[in-house]
């Protein structure tokens, strides 16, 4: 596991997370290299459920550009963009109907991440699935559509690699380059939970069982 101390390269330690390492951080964002491999095989069906009951879609901005991801949810509540902006819904605007349920070995998997990142009690109501196709990414945003910001996020990547863009508090400050591979989970909350984020354009590449696709899964507390 690997802490991302971007003010302190030197600090990184691929050793497994210890109390007393973990109090002296003043970050709180954690690559877990290959974490999702005991999870793996059960997690492409959960996923193929998913989409079936709530299509892939790409979604329109407030200002009406349509988003290059193609998005789905599961979970209590949704993550939707529309002319009205962003919000968490209970119901996909699709269907009609409520996000199907997080699949256990989803929950499990996101618990299972958030507490070997210290996080001990978190219990995530909303999964985004994002699907990048080659060349599709994601704006430097915040993630702020959710009630509590003491919650951390769990983000997990699967299928071919892309470049996360880390960056500050502030949307002008210097980004970090972040490789995010097949497997890998990031947990990040504390004082890193409102930094700006992104992807960069995701290269072409292909992968055994995602073949051209990078899927990443986002795991939050909304409510
Ligand atoms: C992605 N992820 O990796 C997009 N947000 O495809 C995010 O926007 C994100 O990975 C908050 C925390 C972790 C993330
Ligand atoms: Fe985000």
């Amino acid at each position: 596991m690997i802490n991302l101390d971007l003010f302190n390269q030197s600090s990184i330690l691929e050793n497994k997370l210890n109390q007393s390492y973990k109090e002296s951080l003043v970050q709180s964002t954690y690559l877990l290299h290959g974490y999702t491999t005991p999870f793996e095989q059960q997690l492409l069906p959960a996923l193929a459920a998913v989409i079936a009951a709530a299509p892939l879609r790409q979604m329109q901005t407030r200002s009406g550009f349509k988003m290059s991801v193609a998005m789905t949810n599961c979970g209590d509540l949704g993550w939707v963009s529309d002319s009205k902006g962003y919000r968490y819904s209970k119901v996909d605007p699709i269907t009609k109907k409520s996000w199907p349920i997080m699949p256990k070995v989803f929950l499990e998997l996101a618990l299972s991440a958030a507490s070997a990142a210290g996080f001990i009690d978190f219990v995530p109501d909303a999964c985004l699935i994002n699907r990048y196709e080659i060349g599709a990414k994601m704006a430097l945003h915040q993630d702020r559509d959710e009630l509590d910001f003491n919650q951390p996020i769990v983000s997990v990547s699967l299928g071919i690699p892309a470049i996360f863009l880390f960056g500050g508090l502030a949307r002008a400050d210097k980004t970090q380059r972040i490789l995010l591979q097949h497997g890998d989970v990031l947990v990040w909350g504390g004082v890193d939970r409102l930094r700006f984020h992104g992807v960069m354009p995701v290269e072409n590449a292909e992968h055994a069982v995602y073949a051209n696709h990078r899927i990443n899964l986002t795991f939050r507390k909304a409510n």
